[in-house]
């Protein structure tokens, strides 16, 4: 007998205990899900939005941004990280996940600056623009979330 369904069909459940670390946004067709606290790395970022099933937001074009700045300011946050990182080299953005080259950018004036080697990028809340920053938390009077999508 044969199956419509493929044999190593995988689906993926989020788990449910980090979904309530997270609020959850709906937009554009797709699913976003801001942390309630703040990253110590964007790896560690990375791997949490997997467990929801999601990765680490993905901002495609200016609707997409919009949207993002708008739940940013809905949050009492100092800015959220995204996907991209120039670590591989400087000044050539890159999603983690696909290898691709980011296509959007709205950069703040004057960024990205690379203070002190920044290689991940995010919102600053308040400036509705992209900065730089660290991809590590160093940002002793930030609160810097993350966002997910999927
Ligand atoms: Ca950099
Ligand atoms: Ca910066």
């Amino acid at each position: 007998m044969s199956s419509y369904f493929p044999v190593n069909c995988q689906v993926c459940s989020p788990n449910m205990k980090n979904v309530d670390l997270f609020y959850k946004y709906e937009g554009l067709g797709k699913t976003y899900y801001i942390s309630k606290g703040k990253f110590n790395t964007d790896v560690e970022a990375m791997d949490m939005c997997k467990t929801l099933c999601a990765y680490l937001a993905e901002i495609d074009d200016q609707a997409e941004g919009d949207l993002v700045i708008k739940m940013l300011e809905s949050q009492d946050t100092t800015g959220m990280l995204i996907a991209g990182s120039d670590r591989s080299k400087e000044g050539d953005w890159k999603y983690d996940r696909t290898g691709r080259h980011v296509k959007y950018f709205n950069w703040c004036n004057g960024e990205p600056n690379n203070v002190k080697n920044e290689d991940c990028m995010g919102y600053k809340k308040g400036l509705s623009c992209m900065w730089d920053y660290s991809c590590y938390y160093r940002y002793k009077n930030f609160h810097l979330r993350y966002l997910c999508e999927v």
